[in-house]
């Protein structure tokens, strides 16, 4: 599964992608992260990524020629790519769509994410997008976050990334509405606080109904 994020920061990415579960992930061959810089495909000699809005108004847009550049040059780069491009306005990522892409990704699809920046961009860039995805009702300044969200997300789910195979399925909004169990390890006091006793009691079936009833 390649996943190639298009940005403006790749230093915002990439240290995130090697780190923790993305970095398990590529090692074991089951996921592999590509960066690109928009700024390559910028025009020009100062590789320009953006400018002025037609009707005039504050800010920059980016516009359509690196964009479209970098998303031809990822397809070119990986087969059967759909190009994810984060915005405010697109639908909300959820558990179940990140199980989604884990399985399509298992089946030979592979992604591009487009991050988004600044005031906006030309909207003939929606031309591109397979989905349109946002991660939550406020305005972030850039989509490396939410990119980082749907990686992370997405990568977790593939069989072979978690340790525990029952991890993905035991944590929270793993079925989409319950939440996990509290849990608790050594020591079995710590500042007068108690692990409750059936944890340790070695009673398998109670502690499964416990942790059933929270
Ligand atoms: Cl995907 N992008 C931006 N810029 N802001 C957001 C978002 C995405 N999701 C929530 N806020």
């Amino acid at each position: 599964m390649v996943f190639q994020i298009i940005t403006l920061f790749p230093e915002m990415v990439g240290p995130v992608l090697s780190t923790s579960m993305m970095w398990k992930a590529s090692e074991k061959g089951l996921a592999e992260f590509r960066v690109l810089n928009l700024r390559d495909f910028g025009l020009g000699p100062r590789h320009q990524v953006d400018d002025t809005p037609y009707g005039g108004g504050d800010g920059m847009l980016l516009m359509c020629e690196p964009i479209f550049a970098a998303v031809e040059y990822a397809k070119a780069q990986a087969t059967n790519s759909k190009v994810i491009l984060t915005t405010p306005k697109g639908s909300r990522w959820q558990q179940g769509m990140a199980a989604e892409f884990a399985e399509r990704g298992q089946s030979g699809e592979n992604y591009i994410i487009l991050c988004g920046h600044y005031e906006g961009f030309d909207e003939r860039i929606l031309t591109l997008a397979d989905h349109q995805v946002s991660i939550g009702d406020y305005v972030l300044t850039g989509g490396e976050l939410p990119a980082l969200v749907f990686v992370d997300s997405i990568v977790r789910l593939i069989p072979g990334v978690l340790g525990g195979e029952q991890s993905a399925q035991i944590e929270s909004f793993s079925d989409g509405k319950t939440l996990e169990f509290p849990q608790y390890t050594r020591p079995a006091e710590f500042r007068g606080m108690k692990v409750p006793d059936v944890l340790l009691s070695g009673n398998h079936g109670e502690i499964a109904k416990w942790r059933k009833e929270h």
